[in-house]
């Protein structure tokens, strides 16, 4: 990829500028990468013994991309030959790989390293940092911090009454075991969110019986190349013609997503709260229904328990060729309805009274998405630690800086899931771009830290929040991991991805207050 337009040797610093990247997944690659590739001396830790984040924690039966693979590529490194049209979770894991090894970043990475804290210290101008891995805990200094950790990372497993007194396997979707064998087994799914939509299908033909506890249904679009190869055609167009990955990843990114926006914003006045919320979502929504009916035709007690009873585009849509219905068909499987009240040593009691005994639960229940930074400790300016700044409602400016903690940049933060859009790495790359663009301020200006203000933020807020309000998923009816427990939509980036480039095109020093060590000099 085009490497930044500057380097840090351009620089006459007074001391080396260095960065310490959270994460090697998704986001961790990529700012590992552009940092580098300006000459930014880069630290990388990862928890795991290995590269690749989420798609290596994810390895449940059917995992696979639910967005096009050709969009789901940082444009830094494109694939030409990706064998599938939705690739698998495997196919995945190894272009990440393979973009960190090709850029000398696998070799570079502390693995089984746990971040523990950071404070920041005042005087120097510099983020003390603890970390504890193999060589037990270190103590090291770095100009700046990248969090790269991801969303969608630590497991949300509810905590039904009787939960640990269930004698069986117990599984999350994101901790699966390998060693289990559930063929031939009495399993149960718990949700039926994009995990449980994976797992199910890949399950039900090769157990004795399934049962998928359904809270709310799930919205899926048609896409009938979900499981298929590329096809020839597409594929002599990603290698003949020139850049036509590139420019149709612009399409997918950029160009298409005005119109998907369209349909999950709200209309002024409508009355179709809460199931619709506009004249173009109730047609998605009659759409979605009648392809439902012809594909529940056989079994109308399934269709009304299919249909879901909030807006379309307010959770996470999901893609179908038909799997699901037919595994929710299958003579083996049971879809359950009636909340779970229990756990017992043998299985889930709903609150109907059955008693479902099984030997294997997986809980594709989800994740605690907007608990930022959880676990992790970050000391700013003034002793405060961020989640008490946040106090349960994490913000940030462009979804990548706090106020109270200079030089700290997050990846894939607040707000910064565009969730019509398709491609995280967009996101995640110009998250990069911005952070980049603050350290070359710094370099080129010779001051140490920025930190953004809290005027800024709120200004910003002041921007995004009520345009979530009038998305499908910010209506109040509405439960979704897309908000925090403070119902404030706090993952969704509610604007097109075109908007996200200019916001992060260029570091405004007005939204900053510039420091210097030993003085805070404004
Ligand atoms: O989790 P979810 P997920 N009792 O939170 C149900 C990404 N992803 O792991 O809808 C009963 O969406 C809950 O019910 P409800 C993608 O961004 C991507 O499936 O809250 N049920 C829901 O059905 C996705 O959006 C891929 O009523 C309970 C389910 O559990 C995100 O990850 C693949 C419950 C949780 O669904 C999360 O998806 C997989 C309870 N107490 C995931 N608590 C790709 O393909 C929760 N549920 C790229």
């Amino acid at each position: 990829g085009a490497a930044p337009d500057w380097h840090v040797d351009e620089f006459d610093t007074e001391r080396p500028f260095t960065v310490l990247v959270i994460g090697a997944g998704m986001s961790g690659i990529a700012a590992g990468f552009r940092f580098s590739q300006a000459g930014i001396p880069v630290t990388m830790i990862d928890e795991a013994h290995t590269l690749g984040g989420t798609w290596w924690k994810n390895r449940y039966p059917g995992v696979r991309l639910d967005t096009p693979t050709f969009g789901y590529s940082f444009s830094f490194a494109q694939r030409a030959d990706w064998p599938h049209q939705f690739a698998e979770g495997a196919e995945i894991e190894e272009y990440l790989l393979d973009i960190a090894q090709r850029t000398g970043l696998a070799d570079r990475v502390e693995f089984s390293t746990r971040f523990v804290r950071a404070a920041w210290l005042e005087e120097e101008q510099l983020w003390e940092v603890t970390t504890s891995g193999p060589q037990g805990e270190r103590t090291r200094r770095f100009s700046a911090i990248i969090t790269a950790v991801g969303q969608l990372d630590r497991p949300h497993i509810p905590d039904f009454p009787g939960r640990d007194s269930f004698r069986g396997v117990v599984m999350h979707s994101a901790e699966w075991d390998d060693a289990v064998a559930w063929q031939g087994k009495r399993v149960a799914v718990i949700g039926t969110g994009a995990s449980a939509y994976q797992i199910v299908p890949a399950m039900y033909r090769d157990v004795e019986s399934l049962v998928v506890f359904q809270r709310s249904a799930p919205w899926m679009l048609p896409a009938p190349s979900y499981h298929a190869e590329v096809t020839e055609a597409f594929a002599w167009l990603v290698r003949k013609l020139p850049h036509f990955g590139q420019w149709y990843r612009l399409w997918v990114t950029l160009l298409g997503i005005p119109g998907r926006l369209h349909t999950v914003t709200a209309e002024e006045g409508w009355p179709g709260v809460p199931v619709t919320i506009s004249a173009v979502n109730q047609r998605v929504r009659d759409d979605l229904i009648a392809r439902m009916t012809e594909q529940y035709a056989d079994r109308p007690e399934l269709l009304s328990i299919a249909i879901p009873s909030y807006p379309p585009g307010a959770k996470r849509m999901l893609r179908d060729n038909g799997v699901w219905a037919a595994a929710l068909k299958a003579p083996t499987t049971t879809v359950e309805t009636s909340p779970i009240s229990h756990l017992t040593e043998r299985g889930i009691v709903t609150e109907s009274g059955i008693e479902h005994e099984v030997d294997i639960i997986v809980y594709a229940t989800g994740f605690k998405a907007s608990d930022y930074l959880d676990g992790m400790e970050f000391v700013g300016r003034d002793g405060i630690e961020i989640h008490e700044y946040w106090r349960g409602d994490a913000r940030a400016y462009n979804g990548i800086t706090v106020p109270g903690f200079p030089n700290l940049f997050m990846l894939y933060g607040p707000n910064i899931v565009g969730v019509v859009s398709g491609s995280l790495h967009f996101m995640i790359e110009r998250s990069v771009e911005y952070a980049l663009k603050a350290v070359r301020e710094l370099l080129a200006s010779g001051a140490h830290a920025l930190e953004v203000t809290q005027e800024a933020l709120e200004r910003y807020l002041a921007w995004v929040d009520p345009q979530n309000r009038r998305m499908s998923w910010g209506q109040p009816f509405v439960h979704t991991w897309y908000q925090n427990a403070m119902g404030r939509v706090s993952q969704i980036w509610p604007f097109t991805n075109a908007e996200f480039w200019e916001v992060t095109e260029r570091v405004d020093l007005a939204d900053y207050e510039v420091l210097r060590s030993g003085a805070r000099a404004g």
